[in-house]
């Protein structure tokens, strides 16, 4: 390239050869031990119910349901009622269009994406198998988990939480993939998006959407009576050709015009560069806020899909796949195909998704980034103002990583960091160490965040320490430098260097600092001692812990694995991460 011919490189920081390549693939044998979950539970008061009490519950209030709704026809009170209020409303206006060619399309679509969504979205729950209202997610405080208890008297980090999926359900199963299944998530979730946003406009640019809005008030009676109908086992009229009972027209409205959008924004508002900037709202629907409802969202859907599903067979298989897959009001046999070979489809991505996932990892990474990596790139723009308020510091915030195990570490701990120097160098006009006592002795600058680790926990400390601005501002970088590295004392969990590539211009903003203080007194070594970094727009694992020294480049490529960070090479993370 010519600007490399120009300019003179400065060497390496002598830590970057401590850096290591990394594979392509999963190699298990390289990665995190499996680890086994529990069955889920939830926390009512002081005691935890497992879910699976849902099963003998559930069927036995089936039960009660089918014979008390059979009971209830018996009354002479109750079949006026139904003969008043027939599942359709008197009002609701009829569809003319039938199921045109692109309302089965979507629908079809839909299907293939959910899938992916929902087994994605439970990879990236396994990551950190447990929910929270609060946002500091202290141990004991979950409503649900599928974890063991947090265990005392031990540093438990995060990585130690996360519980290995099955093949079939997770993508791509394995214990702490929460990098390849985000990729997934998110690339999906833009097509999802982009089909729900067309199907949106084609419904209302079209009379479809007269089968999903409910008009008057109708709808609830109607929805009252066709439950009735469909628990006595005897259904009601199907009119679906042209316009849907009260019970569906409720269920799907929910689904299309409640639940999808609630998703996409409880999504979006776990992200550290989007919530921090939502001043009020980010803080009243904190992050475990936002994931606790995305995850009522996901059952939401699970239950739609399965109730959905189900309706399908027993109300007219022929009748219903003739309707939403070949778009004909009859009897023949012409939907049923094309129903199957879309199962087949689903089934055959579904059976291909994880072992392809753990082959291909880095080209699953790489698309991901061809497809959402723009989407990140502007978030990282986003001006992270939310600052929080004494109060709000977590009383409990999680550990992560592999601690720093040289000698030459332990001295320098040993020495209280008397003789550290943090080399700051690269592309920079003054290259320079500094001591502990010369960042000191520079202005301080303190700030009460939250910070979003990408397994999900969040957790809000006091930060003290030197502005990352003022660091440059006395080693001046050169115009064609274009990130900052931070090479950390530590390795990654795979072994090799611990080090991540930020883009400069997040480097120059208010709230980036390099912390050597946590909640008022001197960073412990658990949490990153002597110096860590702060960038408030960024998830915790680009915040490098024991930083040993910083680089100013103007490429990433040469480094490590190239894809800007240990986590970027090893665990398929993006380099980008504000969301
Ligand atoms: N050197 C180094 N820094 C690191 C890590 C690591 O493994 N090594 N883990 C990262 C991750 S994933 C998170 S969430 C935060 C955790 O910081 P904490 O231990 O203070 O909570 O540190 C980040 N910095
Ligand atoms: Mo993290």
């Amino acid at each position: 390239m010519a600007d490399s011919v120009k300019i003179k490189l400065p060497p390496h920081d002598p830590i970057a050869s401590t850096l290591s390549a990394a594979d392509d693939r999963i190699v298990l044998s390289h990665w995190l031990p499996p680890q086994e979950g529990i069955v889920p539970r939830i926390r009512i008061g002081r005691r935890w119910i497992s879910i699976l009490w849902a099963i003998p519950i559930g069927a036995a209030a089936l039960v009660l349901l089918v014979a008390l709704s059979q009971s209830l026809r018996e009354f002479s009170s109750v079949q006026a009622f139904i003969k008043e209020y027939p599942g359709i409303a008197q009002a609701a206006p009829s569809v003319d269009s039938g199921f045109p060619w692109w309302l089965q399309l979507q629908h079809f679509l839909n299907m293939l994406f959910m899938m992916f969504i929902i087994r994605t979205g439970i990879q990236i729950l396994a990551d950190h198998p447990r929910l929270y209202w609060s946002r500091d997610c202290t141990p004991g405080t979950e409503w649900f988990r599928f974890q063991h208890p947090v265990p005392e008297g031990r540093i438990w980090t995060s990585k130690d939480d996360s519980v290995t999926l099955p093949g079939w359900l997770g993508i791509p199963g394995i214990r702490h993939s929460i990098g390849l299944a985000r990729w997934w998530h998110f690339s999906i979730l833009l097509l999802w998006t982009i089909n729900g946003v067309a199907f949106y406009v084609l419904i209302f640019a079209t009379d479809q959407w007269r089968r999903l809005v409910p008009l008057t008030w109708g709808v609830f009676p109607n929805a009252l009576t066709t439950a009735i109908q469909y628990a006595s086992l005897n259904f009601p009229v199907d009119h679906s050709w042209t316009r849907y009972n009260g019970l569906q027209q409720l269920s799907y409205f929910i689904t299309v015009f409640i639940a999808a959008p609630v998703s996409i924004a409880t999504g979006l508002m776990q992200s550290p560069a989007i919530s921090n900037r939502l001043g009020l709202l980010g803080k009243v629907l904190n992050r475990q806020a936002a994931r606790s409802i995305h995850f009522i969202s996901f059952s939401w859907f699970v239950l739609f899909i399965l109730a959905h599903g189900i309706m399908v067979f027993v109300t007219g298989l022929r009748q219903n796949t003739n309707h939403m897959f070949f778009g004909v009001k009859n009897n023949t046999w012409s939907g049923l195909p094309l129903f199957v070979l879309a199962l087949a489809a689903v089934g055959l991505a579904w059976w291909v998704a994880s072992p392809f996932t753990i082959r291909h990892a880095r080209l699953v990474q790489r698309t991901g980034e061809f497809m959402v990596g723009w989407i990140k790139g502007l978030a990282e723009w986003w001006d992270p103002n939310a600052q929080l308020t004494e109060k709000d510091i977590s009383p409990h915030f999680w550990p992560n990583g592999t601690m720093p195990n040289s000698a030459e570490f332990e001295a320098l701990v040993a020495e209280q960091f008397d003789h550290y120097r943090l080399r700051v160098g690269g592309l920079v006009e003054t290259p320079r160490e500094f001591s502990f006592s010369d960042l000191k002795a520079l202005p301080k600058q303190e700030q009460i965040t939250t910070h979003f680790c990408i397994q999900g926990w969040s957790g809000v400390a006091k930060w003290g320490g030197v502005p990352m601005r003022d660091i440059l501002d006395i080693v001046k970088p050169a115009p064609d430098a274009r990130y900052a590295v931070f090479y950390s004392f530590s390795e990654g969990a795979a072994g090799g260097g611990y080090y991540d590539v930020h883009e400069i211009h997040n480097m120059r903003h208010r709230l980036t600092i390099l912390a050597y203080e946590m909640n008022g007194a001197p960073v412990s070594v658990l949490h990153g001692a002597p110096l860590r970094l702060r960038c408030e727009n960024e998830l915790g694992f680009k915040m490098v812990k024991w930083i040993a020294a910083i680089e100013f480049v103007h490429d990433f490529a040469h480094l490590g694995a190239g894809q800007g960070g240990y986590n970027e090479d090893h665990e398929f993370y993006g380099y980008r991460m504000p969301i």
